[in-house]
């Protein structure tokens, strides 16, 4: 079956979805974008995804030229149409094509694209043993420069930051912020448990609020678990019981040592497991 593409209103086949060279997506990374997971069939947690979108959106002055709800109804059509039943969905809004020149009043409609497509995860190697983790020397976006709460379309500080992961074996890379605390790791949210108590970097550490930690942080206190958004360190990290990552690639998966340290046993925790199955029930009811 071919693939085909959402494009401003249009499904059309993959090939045919193109944007313009002058689009400001591309020449300045202008732009907002979503990752969402389809789990047998069902877009997981449509809403919150869309909601995000139209908040990194509204951050840069961007006016999406559909409705929430039609976006809604425009992802849960391009997924049908591809016959995905479990994959993942990136949901693009560009600020369309314009003048060489930064002012946004020279472009013209912004461009609403959607894809539907398969996913590649991590190995499951990694989810038994856990992860190692290095810490990039980049540091995450400063707030006041470019907010990590906005998801656009400019990434090249988390790829800098993945570049130091990959150079250093490891699938991810943890960020800290302009004040040296934990941030976040390039494309996941990092939590750690020590005594029990379950801890994350809150929002105004200049992070992307992640829909899986906002959904994690539900499991943990459903499970009885006394979860706190508060400013870590990585001293936190290297003497913490158990670490682990959230996204929507990754799930929920441990994080075993960081800049060699070993975390806790040095295996995946009993915590991190037991959240990890919680989302897995809810994500595909098993
Ligand atoms: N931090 C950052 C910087 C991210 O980009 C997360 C945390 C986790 O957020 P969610 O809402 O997913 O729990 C992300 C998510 C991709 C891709 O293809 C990236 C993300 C999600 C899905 C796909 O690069 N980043």
């Amino acid at each position: 079956m071919s693939k085909s593409v959402y494009i401003n209103g249009s499904l059309v086949p993959a090939a045919e979805a193109t944007v313009s060279v002058f689009d400001h997506g591309l020449l300045y990374g202008d732009g907002v974008f979503e990752g969402i997971r389809v789990y047998d069939g069902n877009v997981f947690l449509l809403q919150d995804h869309v909601n995000r979108l139209y908040e990194s959106a509204q951050a840069i002055r961007l006016s999406i030229p559909i409705t929430n709800d039609q976006m809604v109804a425009a992802v849960n059509d391009t997924v049908t149409a591809n016959q995905i039943s479990d994959g993942y969905v990136r949901l693009v809004v560009t600020r369309g094509a314009g003048t060489l020149g930064l002012d946004i009043r020279k472009t013209s409609d912004p461009v609403v694209i959607i894809i539907a497509d398969t996913i590649t995860l991590y190995p499951p190697e990694i989810y038994e043993n856990g992860m190692p983790l290095v810490t990039a020397s980049t540091i995450r976006n400063h707030p006041g420069a470019l907010n990590p709460r906005i998801k656009s379309l400019n990434y090249l500080n988390n790829i800098l930051a993945k570049i130091e992961g990959t150079d250093a074996g490891c699938v991810e890379a943890l960020m800290l912020n302009h004040k040296g605390e934990v941030a976040e790791c390039t494309g996941d949210n990092v939590f750690i448990i020590k005594n029990g108590l379950i801890r994350t970097p809150p929002t105004d550490a200049g992070i992307l609020e992640g829909i899986t930690r906002n959904t994690v942080i539900g499991l943990a206190r459903e499970a009885g678990h006394d979860v706190r958004e508060t400013a870590l360190v990585r001293h936190d990290i290297y003497t913490s019981d158990e670490c682990f990552l959230t996204g929507t690639a990754a799930e929920v998966i441990a994080v075993v040592s960081l800049d060699g340290r070993q975390i806790g046993s040095g295996v995946p925790g009993p915590i991190t497991q037991d959240l990890r199955d919680r989302f897995q029930l809810l994500t595909r009811g098993d």
